[in-house]
């Protein structure tokens, strides 16, 4: 088997859509922890990456170094990387039911030393674009057409070393680098705008020499139409500001609560079976 990329037709990305935020829902709350919200808002991206013509993975060659690379920097969201991998082939479904617990390889924070398919251990935050432009470069040293996504926070954009591999990304013009700022709004303790500012990341990010876009990242045919763009580039590394709402699937739940944000928490199984109702 050699890497190849799985592209869905528009339905079938919707119904997957779909499988990954009941797949987060019932993750979590089985877990009795996690970070639900966080993982709703990164479904499109995820989804699209994994099963609308992007990443050309093979999961039973998890380690081919033809692969293309995903790196979720924002660790705590890993229930939606766990959701598309388990979709793709990587472990049976039944698995995410083990999520957090003892012994399990789906640990709360992505583990490469647990979980083949697993492309950089992360969760503390600012540190997957590093590991990324690593890749990236190693991709060009080798001469190989991988493409290298990194997915990070809003509120993480002010945590670690995330500038500062923006601008050697830049100075190597890795091309084959894309960053995803997942903009749902909200950090740990807040709305991002409150806590530390550093919108508009486009313009940010653009000054340091990036090609850049900002979608709304919830709905399914920009974020297809994004990455399609992202791949064209061949000069310089393009960022994705995927404005997207942290929850997107169950908000109306997280308003009755009074919580838009809901950060690390798990809905109770009451509120769960309202969420799948919801889902439909
Ligand atoms: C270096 C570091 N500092 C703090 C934390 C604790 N922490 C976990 S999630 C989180 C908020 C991240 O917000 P954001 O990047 O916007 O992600 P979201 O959950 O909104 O998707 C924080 C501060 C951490 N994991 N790592
Ligand atoms: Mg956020």
């Amino acid at each position: 088997m050699a890497v190849e990329a799985i592209q869905l037709g528009n339905d079938e990305l919707r119904d997957k859509a779909r499988t990954l935020r009941q797949h987060i829902i019932r993750m979590t709350t089985e877990a009795a922890s996690g970070h639900p919200t966080s993982s709703l808002s990164a479904v499109e991206v995820v989804n699209a990456l994994f099963f609308g013509g992007y990443l050309r993975l093979d999961p039973a060659a998890p380690a081919d170094p033809a692969r293309d690379r995903f790196i979720l920097s924002k660790g705590h969201a890993v229930p939606v990387l766990y959701a598309a991998m388990s979709e793709r082939g990587y472990f049976a479904a039944e698995e995410l039911l083990t999520l957090r617990k003892l012994g399990s390889p789906l640990e709360g924070h992505p583990n490469m030393k647990r979980l083949p398919g697993i492309e950089a251990s992360t969760g503390s935050l600012g540190q997957g674009l590093s590991i990324g432009l690593g890749h990236a470069l190693a991709a060009k040293v080798d001469g190989r057409d991988s493409h290298v996504y990194v997915m990070t926070g809003d509120g993480e954009m002010g945590e670690g070393q995330v500038w500062e591999a923006i601008a050697a990304a830049a100075k190597y013009q890795t091309a084959n680098l894309t960053l995803i700022v997942d903009q749902n709004g909200y950090q740990q303790t807040g709305a991002t705008g409150d806590v530390l500012d550093l919108t508009p990341f486009a313009d940010r990010i653009g000054s340091f020499g990036w090609h850049t876009q900002t979608i709304s990242g919830n709905d399914q045919d920009e974020v297809l139409a994004a990455l399609k763009t992202a791949r064209e580039v061949t000069d310089r590394p393009t960022a994705i500001v995927s404005r997207t709402q942290k929850g997107y699937g169950i908000l109306p739940l997280l308003e009755e609560e009074g919580d838009l944000n809901y950060h690390g928490k798990p809905l109770s199984a009451d509120l769960e079976q309202k969420a799948l109702a919801l889902l439909g």
